[in-house]
């Protein structure tokens, strides 16, 4: 691209000016990164056509990933990275005595996701560009991603996060490719020449228009497109006759309610609330994607003849499951195609992946809110339902039961994980156990009825990102050992098991990682004013704050700990410093709470001079993917301790992973499946498993009292909790006090107490012994290739969506 580091100054000076108005004595930071940025997007953008092109001369099939998230974090590093640019500019850039890291902090985080489901999103889109699948995200832009957290005298105070304020230098909006998304209205039926029609009438139209971004594969040419859906209000849609009475805020009333849309991404990962305008969201962002693929369909072929041949639509999760009545109300409405050819193309071309077994998180939308928003999509829902429904008793003729709890609409409802299971070729979990759980529980009617449908796909994580880009000296130092294959063939990691015996590269190992550990030490003094021992086990629990993630365990770990240590100062423990982060769902009580749960505990045990650095405790605030970046390289301790049977896959158990860090999990999710991959010696486990809590839960619970009166450390914990040991309101943390023991201990935080310890024991024996470490490390990041969202993707495109790579010249 620069071919040399003078052309690119050259370039980059001149971009300054061009675009603006600065020479390089004048320019800010913004400056800078703008013009460079542009710079890059530039080079990109040829790439892109060349893609274009290439996908509509050869024709293959395309995918496209539905998801309401993708949260992308920053994207110019990467795209540096990708384009095989980032030493040269770098250099360059020294040169004219700018720090390119400095710029690159000036980019927001597209934070256009909750968590798991949205980076899985943003991994994939990577993966599949890498890989040179045609694949496209189809999404919202929301003007809002998720909100800023601000910790205020311990608590959780969300603010608003205006990701889009200067502009946004990967996108581009194409308003000659809106669409219109029809919302309300009533359908009116009509018979034209023996065909019977349905004419939605009287509905708001709104004008969905497409922001595209592009997603760079690494060193190829290969530039997909991420297409994300703004509401807008057309000119057309302002009220003038009251604009000109002078009625301004009327006038302007409806530009609102329309933008509203796409305004906010909805802050709550596993709990569904039933809100219109989330339905709102869904609809128009499913309706505006498919709109689009259809319409550049038939431009290419004329008709949909072969549709399901030429596209894949993926579902991530149930967000977009109105994908299955929308191509449906196309292909009949719009093409002229009758129910059962409608239905073959549909089921054919869409497929589904579940992220979640918590029944709350599990959407459902009641039938009088989905009929009046979308009554023709409606109607088209009650005929599948209906159709289902005759299947179903066909099969099971007199089993009202069995298909009572199949039903798509059924108690006043539509279920969505219905909708999406029967439109759907395939459908998929995240890890193996979430698989097994979903056909023997959670989905086990539809697995008996469909088996073939059924599938697991683990998870994975683009280990461009998530060690190439987040751990650069960790990279070059595996790069410098086996070559760089492993950067294009993750599982080339897998050589690196040669090296574990090696005694001086398991010390550059433990070189990169306290590198890494000074460099999140630093930036702790800076932000927050806490000194941490670097030669500490960084102990890390980073992720959404919920009760089934057991921040609360760890907390009563750290308690444990610290009683013990103010007894006896002396006490010989191994330093440790557990650093928390993760933001909660604003109308989650119990998970602010734990937030200040936390916070109080840090700060009391942070000013304990008695204990010196033998305990520090850190909660970061704003946990998101560029904070994700510095803290998981700096990792000892992977904390991946939920409730068995509850975490469907994880993935930030793999970017630990990958970094060396070892896992202290339970045996769930994915936490298996790394388990088995690096050796129940390289994992330290403990807990529960699925089959006892689902027992458990099967039997009504265990009773935790008597936990309580068996173990004292559990007592004098809990006691702590209400007995103005923390200098806060004698009630503020009696709710934990509460949940756990009046109200039976959901997660078995208590019952798993003693097991945690007894592995937190484990961790600092096993962590003083340098060679032992060592070598956990080293099978940690050996093993991590075969968790590679490469590897994910490849089994999506064999074993569900059947497309090829398309090489772009
Ligand atoms: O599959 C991605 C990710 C999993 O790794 C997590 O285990 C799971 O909790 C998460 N699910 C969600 C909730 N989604 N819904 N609905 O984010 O998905």
């Amino acid at each position: 691209m620069f071919q040399s580091k003078e052309r690119f100054k050259q370039a980059f000076l001149e971009k300054l000016q061009t675009l603006r108005g600065v020479t390089l004595e004048g320019a800010s930071d913004s400056d800078k990164y703008i013009a460079l940025s542009n710079l890059v997007r530039e080079y990109i953008s040829k790439n892109w056509a060349a893609t274009n092109n290439t996908y509509l001369e050869r024709g293959e099939k395309q995918i496209y990933y539905f998801s309401i998230e993708f949260l992308l974090g920053r994207l110019l590093h990467s795209n540096l990275l990708n384009i095989d640019q980032n030493h040269v500019v770098r250099d360059a850039l020294q040169e004219l005595d700018i720090d390119l890291a400095r710029l690159e902090e000036k980019e927001p985080d597209a934070g256009l996701g909750n968590g798991g489901l949205g980076r899985l999103a943003a991994c994939f889109l990577d993966s599949m560009a890498s890989l040179n699948l045609p694949g496209h995200g189809c999404g919202i832009r929301y003007k809002y991603g998720l909100f800023e957290q601000k910790i205020v005298n311990g608590y959780q105070v969300e603010l608003p996060d205006n990701w889009l304020q200067d502009g946004n230098v990967w996108e581009y909006r194409k308003p000659e490719k809106s669409v219109e998304v029809r919302f309300g209205g009533y359908v009116r039926e009509a018979v034209a020449e023996g065909v019977r029609l349905f004419i939605h009438e009287g509905y708001e139209a709104i004008r969905a228009v497409p922001y595209d971004m592009p997603v760079v594969g690494y060193q190829n040419k290969t530039v997909n497109t991420l297409r994300l859906w703004s509401a807008e209000a057309a000119p057309q849609d302002f009220d003038f006759s009251s604009f000109n009475r002078g009625e301004y805020l009327k006038a302007i009333e409806y530009k609102y309610s329309v933008e509203a849309i796409s305004e906010i991404l909805y802050p709550d990962d596993s709990y569904q609330e039933g809100q219109k305008l989330r339905l709102k969201q869904q609809y128009f962002f499913v309706s505006a994607g498919i709109q689009s693929i259809v319409r550049r369909y038939k431009r290419k072929n004329g008709s949909v003849y072969d549709f399901e041949d030429k596209i894949a639509i993926h579902i991530n999760d149930t967000h977009p499951a109105l994908a299955v009545p929308e191509l449906m109300r196309i292909l009949m409405d719009d093409e002229g195609l009758g129910w059962d050819e409608a239905w073959r193309i549909t089921s054919n071309t869409i497929s589904y992946t579940n992220h979640t077994v918590l029944p709350e998180a599990l959407e459902k939308w009641p039938v009088e809110m989905f009929k009046e928003l979308l009554p023709r999509i409606y109607m088209i829902v009650h005929e599948i339902n209906e159709r289902f429904c005759r299947e179903l008793w066909d099969k099971y003729p007199g089993d009202w039961d069995r298909i009572a709890r199949m039903a798509i609409v059924a108690n006043g409802y539509v279920h969505m994980a219905h909708l999406a299971i029967v439109g759907s070729d395939h459908v998929n979990g995240v890890a193996h156990i979430h698989t097994e759980i979903l056909k023997k529980q959670v989905m086990r009617n539809f697995y008996e009825l469909s088996p073939h449908k059924f599938s697991n796909k683990t998870n994975g994580i683009t280990h461009r990102r998530w060690l190439l880009k987040a751990n650069p000296l960790l990279a070059k130092l595996i790069t410098d050992t086996i070559g760089a294959s492993w950067i294009t063939f993750p599982g080339d990691l897998v050589r690196l098991e040669h090296y574990a015996g090696d005694a001086a590269w398991r010390d550059n190992v433990r070189k990169v990682k306290l590198a890494n550990k000074n460099r999140l030490a630093q930036y702790i003094k800076r932000k927050y004013d806490i000194t941490i021992n670097p030669a500490s086990i960084f102990d890390v629990h980073v992720k959404r704050i919920h009760a089934y993630k057991r921040q609360l365990l760890n907390v009563f770990h750290i308690m444990d700990l610290y009683n013990r240590l103010r007894v006896n100062p002396d006490l010989d423990v191994m330093p440790r410093t557990f650093i928390f982060g993760g933001k909660s769902a604003p109308g989650y009580f119990m998970a602010k709470r734990t937030i200040k749960l936390i916070n109080t505990l840090a700060e009391m045990v942070n000013q304990d001079q008695s204990i010196g650095d033998k305990l520090k405790v850190v909660f970061m605030e704003n946990y998101g993917v560029s904070l994700a970046e510095m803290i998981i390289p700096a990792a000892d301790i992977s904390e991946q301790i939920s409730t068995a049977s509850k975490e469907a896959s994880g993935t930030g158990n793999m970017k630990f992973m990958m970094n060396g860090a070892i896992t202290l999990g339970t045996l769930d999710g994915a936490n298996i499946e790394i388990r088995n991959a690096v050796g129940a010696e390289n994992f330290i486990s403990f807990g529960l498993t699925a089959e006892q809590v689902l027992s458990y839960y099967a039997h009504g619970g265990y009773n935790a009292w008597d936990v309580y009166n068996s173990d004292e450390r559990i007592q004098v914990i809990m006691d702590q909790l209400v007995n103005l040991f923390f200098p806060v309101a004698k009630e503020e943390f009696r709710t934990f006090y509460d949940t756990l023991l009046h109200s039976n201990d959901e997660f078995f935080v208590l019952q798993d107490f003693a097991s945690y310890v007894e592995a937190q024991n484990r961790v600092s024996k096993l962590y003083q012994n340098e060679e032992a470490w060592g070598r956990m490390a080293a099978a940690n990041i050996a093993h991590s290739g075969q968790f590679s969202s490469d590897k994910t993707i490849m089994e999506y495109a064999i074993g569900i969506w059947n497309v090829k790579p398309v090489v772009v010249k």
